[in-house]
């Protein structure tokens, strides 16, 4: 008899959060975790700075560069699609792919600059859609007293506190196209090891057991 679980894929969770939530960190544990357990699993940093469109990125965010906020947020999005088919394959290999940011990153902190909601939704549509994104809130307080805040571009006050008004609006637009199921808050307060032990609860059964189903669009 052929296992029924050798047709699901890998699913695609994807962290999103404001600068200095402690998401990176939280991506890596979760990724070392599922191999130590012995599942196939990578980790998808967004923005990927190390293709050639990736280093315009990084060049604008360290301010050794200056661009328009259309230009800069296309290649954002560009960036994101040169690794979609990447992602799709993977999923359907079985891997898990957990991606530090993504296209709700994209709107937020773009429309948090003043660009139209619908221009910076746009581009990204008929991406791979994620099967869960997890949004780690902190207050703001907090984020700015952590180590290396204010580094880079987007790292102040004022734009954080814009940019988290529109992820609100991210996680709405998320919900109603794509199902409540698909938006989850983590309280990124307290110790990494506390909010591991959150996110391994949220993730659990996706990450044990895959998904059926072909890979979803983003916003269709
Ligand atoms: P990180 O490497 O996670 O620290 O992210 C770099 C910065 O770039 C961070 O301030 C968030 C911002 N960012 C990430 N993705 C996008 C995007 O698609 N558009 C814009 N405008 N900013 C983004």
């Amino acid at each position: 008899m052929s296992d029924p679980s050798s047709s699901r894929r890998g699913a695609f969770i994807v962290f999103e959060g404001l600068d200095r939530c402690g998401k990176s960190t939280q991506v890596a544990r979760l990724v070392e975790r599922l191999k130590r357990e012995g599942r196939k699993a990578r980790l998808q940093k967004f923005p990927d700075r190390t293709t050639a469109i990736g280093r315009m990125i990084d060049a604008y965010l360290q301010s050794k560069a200056e661009m328009d906020d259309h230009a800069i947020h296309l290649l954002f999005s560009a960036n994101r699609w040169e690794c979609a088919n990447a992602i799709k394959r993977d999923l359907q290999d079985g891997i898990t792919v957990i991606a530090d940011r993504y296209a709700f990153s994209g709107i937020a902190f773009s429309a948090a600059k003043g660009l139209s909601f619908d221009f910076c939704l746009n581009p990204d549509e008929s991406l791979p859609l994620p099967d869960l994104t997890l949004y780690m809130t902190l207050p703001q307080q907090e984020a700015s007293s952590r180590s290396q805040f204010g580094e880079e571009r987007y790292e102040t006050e004022s734009m954080q506190s814009a940019t988290r008004q529109q992820f609100g609006l991210v996680a709405q637009e998320v919900k109603n196209r794509h199902g409540e199921q698909r938006w989850v808050e983590v309280d990124a307060r307290g110790t990494i090891d506390e909010v591991e032990d959150r996110i391994r609860k949220i993730v659990g059964d996706l990450t044990s057991d895959g998904v059926e189903g072909e890979v979803g669009k983003l916003w269709k």
